[in-house]
């Protein structure tokens, strides 16, 4: 036995937060300092909150996952056909990748299966479950936050295309001009003759939507409310998450639902050497959930280069799935 394995030296650790962690304090500051203050819904998928979100697609009031779920299962073989044999399936924000699995049965002979993920955890496990369930499979999973672009990493099989595949309505979190912007990422991840599988969300009546945002159980507002407690923890904040209330309000001009935090008492939040002031009744938008029309994302997509082929929807006209290829 060497002299260094008896006394073993601590391994050498870096002093401070993760160079990511610098960029997660810039970017929540900033959105702090703003008025309205807002943050980025995309922090809401903690650990943490990847689990509570996977709760709220069992609610009965969340019908988007059910709705989708049930288009996909339907017409998964017309889905197969669209995209065609040997392509790459690339699915950003892949979380759990339940519904994808409706898709691979459908497609034996995928070229690779590439879920993208920002929660690094999550994404393994998903990704090492799928492998399991799907041996011949070529699963390869990237750990990023897929709005700041994704390149597609390089399959064992060379794919015939690249098909991006987005349910959840996912999309519907970005506003008009950021999703453009990320549907134009996504043409180009996918390339020439490549394709998009999109899950969108349609307008409806405001109570049904209002009552998916805000259950009855209370696990949306867990799941907002967790956004506080991960700030609490990952940047040494002091925000009482016992000080501020959910709330989701349907803003009909903007077609859009928005998830607040209500601060109920005037308070002072310390952050990052910050003190952040909250009024009475002052909100923190932590989400923006646009509810589209089927002809609204159509042309939104062409703006982005996409050239709409095919779309199917549940009887009720609750949500549509679209196939889009390249122009
Ligand atoms: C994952 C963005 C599609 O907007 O419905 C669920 C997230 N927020 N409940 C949505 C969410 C509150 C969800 N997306």
């Amino acid at each position: 036995m060497t002299k260094s394995q008896r006394n073993p030296k601590p391994a050498p650790h870096a002093h401070g937060p993760d160079a990511a962690d610098w960029l997660l304090i810039e970017q929540v500051l900033a959105g702090l300092r703003s008025t309205p203050k807002r943050l980025s819904p995309a922090y809401l998928y903690d650990r943490r909150g990847s689990q509570l979100f996977e709760a709220i697609c069992e609610l009965p009031e969340y019908y988007l996952t059910r709705t989708e779920t049930g288009i996909l299962a339907r017409y998964a073989a017309q889905m197969a056909e669209c995209i065609g044999e040997q392509a790459l399936l690339l699915e950003p924000g892949s979380g759990s990748s339940r519904k994808t699995r409706l898709l691979l049965d459908a497609l034996p002979d995928l070229a690779a299966y590439v879920p993208v993920d920002i929660s690094r955890t999550h994404l393994l496990e998903a990704a090492r479950a799928l492998q399991a369930a799907y041996p011949r499979l070529e699963v390869l999973p990237v750990c990023a936050d897929f709005t700041q672009g994704f390149t597609v990493p390089p399959s064992r099989r060379p794919p015939s295309r690249v098909v991006v595949f987005f349910p959840g309505s996912t999309l519907g979190n970005f506003d008009a001009a950021e999703a453009v912007r990320l549907l134009e990422l996504m043409r180009c991840a996918a390339g020439a003759g490549g394709g998009l599988l999109v899950g969108i969300d349609l307008a409806k009546d405001p109570a049904i939507l209002e009552s998916a945002y805000n259950d009855s159980a209370g696990v949306t507002a867990e799941f907002n409310l967790n956004l506080l407690v991960r700030l609490n923890r990952e940047l040494a904040a002091d925000f009482d998450p016992g000080s501020f209330r959910h709330e989701a309000v349907w803003l009909p001009a903007q077609s859009r639902i928005e998830m607040h935090l209500v601060s109920v008492r005037r308070q002072t939040v310390h952050l990052a050497g910050e003190n952040v002031e909250f009024a009475v009744g002052e909100r923190l938008v932590t989400e923006h959930c646009h509810k589209y029309s089927a002809e609204s994302f159509a042309s939104q997509a062409r703006t982005a280069g996409w050239r709409p082929r095919r779309a199917w929807r549940d009887a009720r006209g609750y949500f549509s799935v679209q196939y889009l290829e390249t122009v």
